[in-house]
């Protein structure tokens, strides 16, 4: 009888990566009844060349490029794609191939995309971003301490110009940028042409006071020929930055759009509302650091990478290796978590951390990040008993206290604000 499928013929426990292979590393549970040679072979398949059965019509040179699994510890697998596969400059292909067909296989109980190496020559057909870490802190007038920010607070229902008076306590308190929530674009409620307005003078009136640059992340999160219009709007009024929420845009648009705000000079903050949906499940989806990778690749400047100590999931060790891929020249693999990638000349990215922060919680953040970051605290400055300029000053801060080695407790002794933010949230982490 004539031979169903070929998966086995995509697995290779000898072959030795070219130079320029794109290595993927999965890790993999097989269906009950099936081994984990013939799992790994469905998925090197699904994602290359294969099918589920034998072809009649298979010429020999398509040998070349079939991906083949070539390293399996435990639950781990590794994967070569030959560099043809890919179209130079395209996420969007790369990800229907290694992150596409194969998560629904009935070959695999469970699968989960940790992260890849992406050989020099794929890296090439991307830019990254416009501006590194350095060229944002050059951008903000800020030389060494983390950058600040809040989300206007409650994330939705103000009108413009309650939103802008709130933007402008936050800039008075000390921050460096007041941030759209997610679901804030231009409702009925808060137009975005009429917030960048208002934006604009407050932020005016702000820089003029403090002799600091202020600014704000906009979300101009929409269709993308109405992104680049909001993004055109926002270069207008003389704005530095845009946000974007990625995830829910997807890679192509975000490409569209960095290359259209490297034209207009506008750094973007991406937010990645949606992330949760593939990445929160430890045994299947694909992983945080492996999305920031992406972002990195196609040229946003700062990306959410969470706070292991806020209201939302993701560990120490997972917010440290998605720090590593954003800052790394070189990024080293860590077991299980991320692999080595030679970044070249590709700039780096300011991880930003958010999600149920205070100012008591600065130090736990700072001690996982350091100081390069960009450190947003929105709840945690609104809810300050003397409001959210009181708030954003608690925060300044403990983050002055941090850097100069004092505890909160003794920086609290000469500073009111920070003591009344110590009093109503104490190292309290938030669910
Ligand atoms: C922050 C907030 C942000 C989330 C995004 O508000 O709502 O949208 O942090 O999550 P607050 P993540 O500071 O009041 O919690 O950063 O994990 O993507
Ligand atoms: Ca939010």
């Amino acid at each position: 009888m004539a031979k169903i499928d070929w998966y086995n013929q995509f697995v290779d426990l000898r072959y030795k990566p070219a130079k320029d292979d794109l290595i993927v590393l999965f890790y993999f549970e097989p269906p009950a009844g099936m081994s984990k040679k013939e799992s790994a072979g469905r998925i090197a398949s699904e994602s290359s060349t294969g099918t589920w059965t034998t072809l009649t019509n298979l010429p020999p040179r398509m040998n070349k490029l079939k991906a083949t699994a070539f390293q399996m510890k435990g639950n781990y697998l590794k994967v070569a794609y030959p560099m043809g596969l890919w179209e130079k400059g395209n996420m969007a292909q790369l990800l229907s191939g290694i992150a596409g067909n194969i998560f629904g296989m009935k070959g695999v109980k469970n699968l989960r995309l940790i992260d890849a190496t992406f050989p020099k020559t794929y890296l090439n057909g991307f830019k990254g971003p416009q501006y590194g870490m350095g060229g944002i802190r050059k951008m903000m007038g800020v030389k060494k301490r983390p950058l600040t920010g809040a989300v206007v607070k409650p994330k939705i229902g103000f009108s413009a110009s309650e939103h802008a008076q709130i933007g402008y306590q936050t800039w008075m308190g000390g921050f460096d940028f007041v941030k759209d929530d997610e679901n804030l674009t231009s409702q009925k409620f808060n137009r975005f042409e009429e917030r960048l307005r208002i934006m604009t003078r407050m932020r005016d009136k702000a820089e003029k006071l403090t002799g600091e640059k202020k600014s704000a992340f906009f979300n101009i999160t929409a269709e993308t020929e109405e992104m680049k219009r909001r993004a055109n709007l926002v270069a207008d009024a003389g704005w530095n930055y845009v946000m974007i929420d990625v995830v829910v845009s997807g890679t192509a648009a975000v490409q569209t759009m960095t290359e259209y705000c490297r034209d207009l000079g506008l750094a973007i903050h991406a937010h990645r509302a949606m992330h949760a949906a593939f990445d929160r499940n430890p045994k299947h989806g694909m992983t945080m650091q492996f999305l920031a990778k992406t972002m990195r690749v196609l040229g946003v400047n700062n990306i959410h990478t969470g706070t292991a100590v806020g209201k939302l999931v993701g560990t120490k060790p997972e917010v440290m290796a998605i720090a590593d891929i954003l800052r790394e020249k070189k990024t080293k693999a860590k077991k299980d978590l991320i692999l080595d990638q030679e970044w070249g000349n590709m700039k780096t990215v300011f991880p930003a951390s958010s999600g149920g922060l205070h100012p008591g919680l600065v130090p736990d953040v700072m001690d996982i990040y350091g100081n390069e970051m960009i450190l947003l605290i929105s709840g945690g400055i609104h809810g300050h008993p003397k409001g959210t300029c009181a708030g954003a000053k608690a925060t300044m801060q403990a983050v002055e206290a941090v850097m100069e080695g004092e505890t909160l407790q003794e920086k609290a002794k000469n500073n009111m604000e920070l003591k009344e933010a110590l009093g109503k949230w104490g190292r309290h982490k938030p669910k």
